[in-house]
């Protein structure tokens, strides 16, 4: 049978067209599909929540391909080997606490996890700005990143959702905006972003869990966003922080959710 280009055409309009209308309204938005992001939406769709990431790149992936200064290699520490496990990552022992996995492997898996768990991902679109009703953020204002490059200037559409996380990495992107609509509410100590601090691995690696939390209503932080909203250093190449972080994230939204909709 001869291939018809246009159905090839019509084929994927639907199938995209299916995918985004089921995701307009959902229980989360991420941004960004770094690890922390994709663990969340991994762990928030297996229980069931209804989960659109969305990632500025043409890749999900983050900083994560590039392991430490591009050897493909990351580092990862016991306590988060379950969720090397979970995602089927395979790992070896370098020495106690310290076992590593190849990053190409590694990012893999957390992309195809969060697929197959039903997160939908929706690559090459910017979150440029948020939902908020009255002060509290209710969804994302969406649009092509190849719009925000080109500096076109074309209107977003939006999405909404009960629960957004800032899972854009040293950018903390989402956080930024609120902070320039809403100056000085952010629910850090000096109300504003405290800034990403120098590298101090080990403290940074605990702090990415602590900062993994709400930083205005609606509105939580994960990975390295965590600790760049509230003033934690940065790590290198370590990656079980941010994966930690990512399930710390899933578990606090899976119990606002529930206690939301009693
Ligand atoms: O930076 P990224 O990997 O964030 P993460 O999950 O992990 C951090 C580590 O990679 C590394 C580290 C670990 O030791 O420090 O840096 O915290 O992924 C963030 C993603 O967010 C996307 C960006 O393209 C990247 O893939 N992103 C940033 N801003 C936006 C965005 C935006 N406004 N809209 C959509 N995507």
């Amino acid at each position: 049978m001869e291939l018809d280009e246009v159905v090839i055409t019509k084929a994927i309009v639907e199938r995209f067209w299916e995918k985004l209308t089921a995701h307009l309204v959902t229980d989360v938005a991420i941004v960004g599909g770094g690890p922390s992001g994709l663990v969340a939406g991994h762990y928030l769709a297996k229980t069931g929540k209804k989960v659109i990431l969305i990632e500025r790149k043409l890749s999900c992936g983050g900083g994560m391909w590039g392991g430490g200064m591009l050897f493909n290699e990351i580092v990862v520490q016991k306590t988060a080997l379950p969720i090397l496990e979970e995602f089927g990552i395979r790992y070896r022992m370098f020495q106690e606490n310290y076992y590593t996995a190849d990053s190409i492997e590694a990012i893999s898996c957390l992309i195809a996890g969060a697929v197959k768990s039903g997160v939908g991902i929706f690559n090459c679109v910017t979150a440029e700005d948020v939902v908020m009703r009255p002060s509290r953020v209710m969804g994302l204002v969406l649009n092509w990143s190849a719009v925000e490059m080109a500096h076109l200037h074309v209107d977003p559409l939006a999405v909404r959702a009960r629960f957004v996380i800032d899972a854009t990495g040293h950018e903390t992107s989402v956080v930024r905006l609120v902070q320039n609509k809403v100056p000085g509410k952010l629910k850090t100590p000096s109300g504003k972003i405290e800034g990403e601090k120098s590298m101090w691995s080990d403290k940074a690696e605990t702090l990415t869990l602590k900062n993994t939390r709400e930083v205005f209503p609606g509105l939580y932080v994960a990975g390295m966003a965590a600790n760049a909203t509230f003033g934690g250093p940065r790590m290198g190449a370590i990656f079980g922080g941010m994966l930690l972080s990512g399930q710390k994230v899933a578990k606090l939204l899976s119990q606002a959710l529930t206690s939301r909709s009693k």
